[in-house]
């Protein structure tokens, strides 16, 4: 391993202490080789700062490949990882990345999308810097990953993996909200395209680590993880979170070994029983919902009594009538008088 290497693992590995100056210094190898290095840790985008005490580095640190990879012990997603400083979308990059060597299970990270996008024509927004904008690339020539199973893994697997790094406890809303206390903290936007190697699959992946968007564009309520924890968070163990537990789940989904994916979605996820309105395709639906199904979508009784299946793929949920019972509308609130 080459030394700045050796010195940002040092560094990390003491995240909020100091390492001091002497340390830092065999691991590069000499307080020569110290001095030289300290402009190679910031052009891979970290910020230290010094004290009496030695050398820190300053949390969110910089999304950084090596950091991420190391000892990530996965299967397929996350055996390559590549950081951006800036991208359109991480997406974009994973799926031009289809036909090179070695490409199944990259995952691509980037500091800032300037064109991040969310499903149906949305827009994803997320400061620089801040949180995490991945996408894993799964190239797919047997077409054995479907898009309704692979959009509801991906959602468990960042609930999962955000659980893992920092225990907080994330809920799922169909099909693709990863939320916190109610507010969307994450979500999910599978693509799927053809290359010259046939079809390949995007899992992009947005979550508020360390900022929520502060935009008029977004139209429900959203949090961040530090908002929740009352200090900045380090994104690079839920990076690694995240691509083990999307790890797993991609080989269930790929091996057709979805019960567990049913069951543990259904534990994350309030909207069972519930009277919603979905707008699937430009139709609205209104019903109470029945399952989420990894082959089928979302399954409701309409309020005529008819079962309906909803795709992930043209659906997205516009209301959910809390407190109603079994589709019967609520008899009308009675106004209070001033
Ligand atoms: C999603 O779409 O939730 C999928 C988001 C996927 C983003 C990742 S980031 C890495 C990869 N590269 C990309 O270009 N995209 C993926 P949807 O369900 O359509 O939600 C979009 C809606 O959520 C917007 O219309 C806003 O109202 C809201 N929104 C936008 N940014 C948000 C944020 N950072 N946090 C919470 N809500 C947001």
């Amino acid at each position: 391993m080459d030394s700045v290497n050796r010195l940002i693992e040092l560094l990390y590995d003491r995240l909020g202490q100091s390492v001091s100056l002497d340390e830092a210094a065999s691991a590069a190898g000499g307080r020569g080789k110290l001095e030289k290095l300290w402009p190679l840790v910031a052009q891979r985008g970290h910020r230290v700062v010094f004290s009496p005490a030695g050398a820190c580095l300053v949390l969110p640190t910089a999304m950084d490949a090596r950091l991420i990879e190391r000892d990530l012990d996965t299967r397929r997603v996350g055996r390559n990882v590549i950081c951006f400083p800036q991208v359109d979308s991480t997406n974009d990059v994973a799926f031009d990345s289809a036909s090179q060597a070695g490409a199944d299970g990259l995952a691509v990270l980037a500091e800032w999308q300037r064109l991040g996008r969310g499903r149906l024509g949305r827009r994803w927004i997320s400061p620089p810097g801040a949180n995490v904008l991945l996408s894993v690339l799964l190239n797919d020539p047997s077409e054995a990953l479907g898009h309704e199973a692979l959009t509801i893994a991906a959602g468990l697997a960042v609930a999962e993996g955000i659980e893992d790094a920092t225990n907080i406890p994330c809920r799922l809303k169909w099909p693709n909200d990863v939320l916190l206390e109610g507010r969307k903290v994450a979500g999910v936007l599978v693509e799927l395209r053809r290359s010259r190697k046939g079809r390949c699959v995007v899992i992009g992946i947005g979550v508020n680590a360390n900022a929520a968007p502060d935009s008029p564009d977004i139209q429900s309520p959203a949090t961040c993880l530090a908002e929740h924890m009352g200090e900045p968070l380090d994104r690079t163990e839920i990076v690694r979170g995240l691509l083990r537990r999307l790890d797993g789940w991609v080989a269930r989904v790929e091996a057709a070994d979805l019960d567990a994916l049913h069951t543990a979605w259904r534990d994350r996820c309030a909207m069972i029983n519930q009277r919603i309105v979905v707008d699937s395709g430009g139709r609205q639906v209104t019903g109470r919902v029945l399952d989420i199904s990894p082959l089928e979508g979302l399954i409701l009784c309409d309020d005529h009594g008819h079962r309906q299946h909803l795709p992930a793929a043209c659906s997205t949920v516009v209301g959910i009538r809390r407190g109603e019972i079994e589709g019967k509308p609520r008899p009308p609130q009675r106004r209070e008088k001033r």
